[in-house]
């Protein structure tokens, strides 16, 4: 006899951004069916975003790797992590250790992390270990330690709450951390007095709240940041007993920052002088000032450097470790803060001690009883895989991550997979750019059935627990990688749990500690399964002398630096290392949508999400477009020195002249040519190594196509279907899959065309008018395939689509209108949904956005439901449905 469960509640954490939230999750009978935000989670109160909200329709089994694979055939386990425990030992054993790496990644949890790091650096014996923070958050995290002495942030969201005022700089936080833009604005309400300014290059959805908006030249940030230095020292802005008592360096620091006048940064950084001045004066006279800071300070040539100018003002102002000031750098990646903790770049070890330092490696040597310990710094990601293609080195592990779209200049990285030895990929993916080079495939548990900790961007470790059973032979990253240590002959591999990696992580943060590092989490020394299991949301430190964790550190403005002191450092404002040419005029910009989370893996199998916008764009001036004759929605060719893309081009007047913008999401699994970190050149911050990726130089040409066309899919055909184009860009929608195409050379005999490469069997039409071809399939009436084909662009309106693929039996009117290329006259209404009165879904949302927010309302106003009643749930479910869309985000356009 089955008994069923009653549903029941797992709390976890998403799985997405640096925010932290918490969420709830229903379990019912073994599956997940259900989410709210976590009420009591201190990062969110309940809140989640769009992306968080829309999490689980990411987890169905479509493209799900769910065996292992050796040169993509199926293996078990046993057979795979021999293998790949095998092909290390050998390359080891003919080359050293340094001829093996492992490319890992802030999605990964504190546990996973913690395990390869301790595989690769205490037993391998090479700190060849590298992740895709390096591309991230490796150069807020070396100003911190140069200036500070440890790489801690000072800061906590309550700081968001009580500051005076916010500087928002290189952060598009309305769309990438849209939980904490939201906590601002409720700030902003509160309290009128707060200012808010923005400083991007571009005009961004977080520029409606911003009192003052700098749309600055890219890269000329420490500019702005020394003339605010040199404002400050000028106008009795400093601190001068802060700067004596607790910093160093501050006389050089304000030296390098001399020349900067007003009237020089308004030239350098091309913002308006009055705009500046009246800036720089609230910074120097607000009590309370926070600096917000992401991707637009951090992925630069000189990124370590800007964080260090943003911290400079902040020292000199003793505007920092206190009630709403501090400079306070927003991590991207769900677990960015963990990874930063076990030491997963390569020139740490765990729990924030450093390679090159003799005591530091012996006391982790010492704590692990290791065989080994790994005594210089490893390859930085982009040296990593130069080493790789160099030939250095023959074996690279990549964990969670896809670094043939994220890491610049895919080409080269292309070519050095290609030419490595052995290359493992773990990923929950089938398919993605990366694992086409792999070896070995390894599925790891995703969100919803992975367990263990992250740290968000407030030094908060949240648990992410599994809701739900590893689906298919899936299995959690520490597990695969524990179990290759073992078959490689190691111990100190054995967990039967993964709370004991996090016990054994806690017990080596107190190890040898006595204060000497903020980091510790020691109180969590003997936690047991069950209480890691209840682990509340803390901050770090959580040790015997804060064992609820702490908002802010440093209060005593007691340093990690071995004076104690913070240190100022002098800056010398450096311009983009990749120029602008006459072969290369434009610059390039990159960054994140909204709805879509990096390679789409995730985000890209919803189409709620995709609606928000369903193909890669170049945002460009509508100035900068007429010059090159380009028109809206026009698919223009994009080079650079090292790379081609070819995308749609949106008109968008946010835009600086001679400065373009591209989302880095899309890839090959989505269209032929839209990743834009093809575009960019390998350059790095010599400090921290993180990579220039948002300051490429490119230039833009015509495409020669002379055919255009959409194809529509209904769900069941999603897989068959890979059409040969020139061009294609590929969406997921409500009926299953849209593509758009274009070909140089005309496709003549559409209908053949359609029928052998879809291999769909139906009720084939065909009609033809002028330019226009349009082709249809229907199975028992049901549309199933739609292609039209022309000389232009064709436009259909999405809602049409989604209507005629709902029909389960399309009318002869409407297949008439889908044969013409118009929507039919029963569209124009919507679906009926109230069949007695004949009302439509148009006029019911109609009367939605016209205030109606009841089912009894909706029948007051347009009589539906008072009949027969029988559309009530479809009349609430369309009142829910547009209650969601308010709720999700304030923010769903561009700025006007
Ligand atoms: N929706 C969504 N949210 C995400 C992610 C996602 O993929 N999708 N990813 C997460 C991750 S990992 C990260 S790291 C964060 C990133 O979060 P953000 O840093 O907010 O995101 P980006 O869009 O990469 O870049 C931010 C802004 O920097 C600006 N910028 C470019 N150059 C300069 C410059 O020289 N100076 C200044 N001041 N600004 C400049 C860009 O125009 C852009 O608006 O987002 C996280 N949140
Ligand atoms: N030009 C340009 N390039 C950029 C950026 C930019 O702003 N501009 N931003 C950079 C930044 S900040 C970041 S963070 C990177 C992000 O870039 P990536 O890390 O390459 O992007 P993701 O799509 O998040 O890749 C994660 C992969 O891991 C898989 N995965 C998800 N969860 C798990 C798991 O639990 N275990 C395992 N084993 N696999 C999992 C997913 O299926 C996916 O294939 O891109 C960087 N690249
Ligand atoms: S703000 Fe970030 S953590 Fe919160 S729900 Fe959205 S994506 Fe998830
Ligand atoms: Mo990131």
């Amino acid at each position: 006899m089955s008994c069923s469960q009653s549903p029941y509640i797992v709390q976890s954490t998403c799985a997405y951004c640096g925010v932290g939230c918490g969420i709830d999750i229903t379990v019912n009978n073994g599956k997940a069916s259900a989410l709210v935000g976590t009420v009591e989670h201190p990062a969110n109160f309940g809140q989640l975003c769009v992306k968080g909200t829309n999490l689980l329709a990411t987890t169905d089994l479509t493209n799900r790797l769910l065996e292992p694979q050796i040169n993509n055939q199926t293996v078990d386990w046993p057979t795979a992590t021999q293998h790949v425990a095998d092909k290390f030992a050998q390359i080891i054993k003919e080359h050293g250790p340094d001829a093996v790496a492992f490319y890992v990644s802030g999605q990964l949890l504190t546990e996973d992390y913690y395990i390869a790091n301790k595989l690769m650096k205490g037993y391998i014996g090479s700190a060849n270990i590298d992740t895709n923070s390096r591309l991230c958050m490796s150069s807020a995290v070396a100003a911190y330690k140069r200036s500070f002495g440890e790489d801690v942030v000072p800061c906590s969201y309550d700081d968001l709450d009580s500051t005076e005022l916010l500087l928002i700089t290189g952060s598009n936080a309305a769309w990438t951390h849209p939980v904490l833009f939201q906590r601002i604005e409720r700030a902003k309400k509160r309290n009128p007095a707060m200012k808010i300014v923005v400083i991007d290059p571009r005009k961004t959805a977080t520029c409606q709240i911003a009192d003052y908006f700098l749309p600055i030249k890219p890269g000329t940030d420490v500019a702005f940041f020394n003339g605010l230095l040199n404002y400050l020292s000028d106008n009795n802005g400093l601190n001068r007993d802060y700067i004596t008592k607790h910093t160093q360096g501050f006389e050089q620091a304000a030296l390098a920052a001399k020349k900067w006048s007003l009237a020089e940064v308004s030239a350098y950084c091309d913002v308006d002088q009055k705009t500046l001045a009246r800036v720089y004066q609230l910074f120097a006279r607000t009590e309370k000032v926070l600096s917000f800071y992401s991707m637009g300070i951090n992925q630069s040539n000189s990124g370590t450097d800007k964080c260090q100018s943003i911290i400079n003002c902040h020292l000199a102002t003793g505007k920092i470790a206190k009630d709403g000031c501090g400079p306070f750098s927003i991590t991207g990646q769900p677990n960015a803060m963990g990874g930063r903790e076990v030491g997963g770049l390569s020139n740490q070890l765990a729990s924030h001690m450093d390679i090159e330092n003799p005591e530091h490696r012996s006391t982790v040597q010492g704590f692990w009883q290791s065989p080994t310990i790994a005594n210089k710094a490893g390859y930085k990601a982009i040296d990593l895989f130069d080493a790789i293609d160099d030939g250095k080195v023959k074996a690279v592990w990549i964990m969670a991550t896809n670094p043939m779209v994220s890491l610049p200049d895919g080409n080269k990285i292309a070519r050095a997979l290609n030419k490595c030895e052995f290359v493992v990929v773990s990923d929950c993916a089938e398919n993605n750019d990366t694992l086409d080079f792999a070896d070995v495939k390894l599925p790891a548990t995703p969100w919803l059935e992975k367990n263990g900790t992250v740290t968000n961007s407030e030094r908060r470790i949240s648990r992410q627990t599994n809701a739900i059973a590893p689906s298919g032979a899936a299995k959690h990253d520490w597990k695969i990688i524990a179990d290759v240590a073992k078959a490689m002959g190691f111990s100190g591999f054995d967990y039967s749990h993964v709370s004991e990696i996090f016990r054994e992580f806690a017990q080596l943060s107190g190890f040898e500690n006595n204060g000497k590092r903020v980091f510790d989490i020691s109180a969590f020394s003997a936690i047991t399964p069950r209480q890691y299991d209840r682990l509340k949301p803390l901050q770090w430190p959580v040790n015997d002398t804060y064992p609820e964790g702490k908002k802010r550190v440093y209060e005593d403005g007691q340093f990690s630096t071995p004076s104690g002191k913070a240190l100022f450092f002098p800056i010398t404002p450096r311009q983009p290392t990749q120029k602008l040419s006459a072969k290369f005029p434009l610059r390039l910009n990159s960054g994140r949508l909204r709805d879509q989370w990096h390679t789409m893996s995730r985000t890209g199998k919803s189409a709620q999400l995709t609606a928000h916008t369903d193909k890669c764009y170049l945002y460009i001036n509508p100035d900068d477009a007429a010059r090159l004759n380009i028109v809206n929605d026009e698919i223009v060719n994009i080079t650079s020195s090292v790379g081609q893309a070819a995308v749609h081009a949106k008109l968008d007047k946010n835009q600086r002249l001679n400065e373009c913008f591209m989302p880095i999401h899309w890839n090959k699994q989505f269209a032929s040519s839209a990743n834009v970190s093809n575009l960019y050149a390998s350059i790095t911050d010599p400090l921290s190594g993180q990579a220039e990726i948002k300051h490429g130089a490119i230039a833009l040409s015509k495409t020669d196509f002379t055919q255009f066309g959409q194809l529509h899919l209904s769900e069941e055909f999603i897989v068959q279907s890979q059409m040969d184009n020139d061009f294609w860009s590929k969406a997921r929608t409500h009926y299953g899959i849209s593509y758009q195409f274009a070909n140089s050379q005309r496709e003549n005999d559409l209908l053949n065309w359609c029928q052998t490469s879809s291999h769909i069997s139906g009720e084939w039409y065909q009609f033809s008018q002028g330019d226009t071809s349009y082709v249809i399939c229907l199975q028992a009436n049901k549309l199933v395939f739609l292609c039209y084909v022309s000389t232009t662009q064709p436009k259909i309106e999405s809602a049409w689509l989604n209507y005629v693929f709902s029909q389960s039996s399309l009318s002869e009117a409407d297949i008439k209108s889908l044969l013409a290329g118009t929507s039919s006259e029963e569209f124009a209404k919507g679906k009926q949904i109230c069949s007695c009165f004949n009302i439509g879904e148009k006029d019911i949302e109609g009367a939605i956005k016209g205030g109606c927010s009841s089912v009894e309302q909706l029948g007051e106003t347009l009589k539906c439901g008072t009949n027969c009643g029988s559309c009530k749930s479809e009349l609430a479910a369309l009142l829910s449905e547009h209650h969601i869309d308010k709720a999700s985000l304030i923010n769903s356009t561009w700025v006007e």
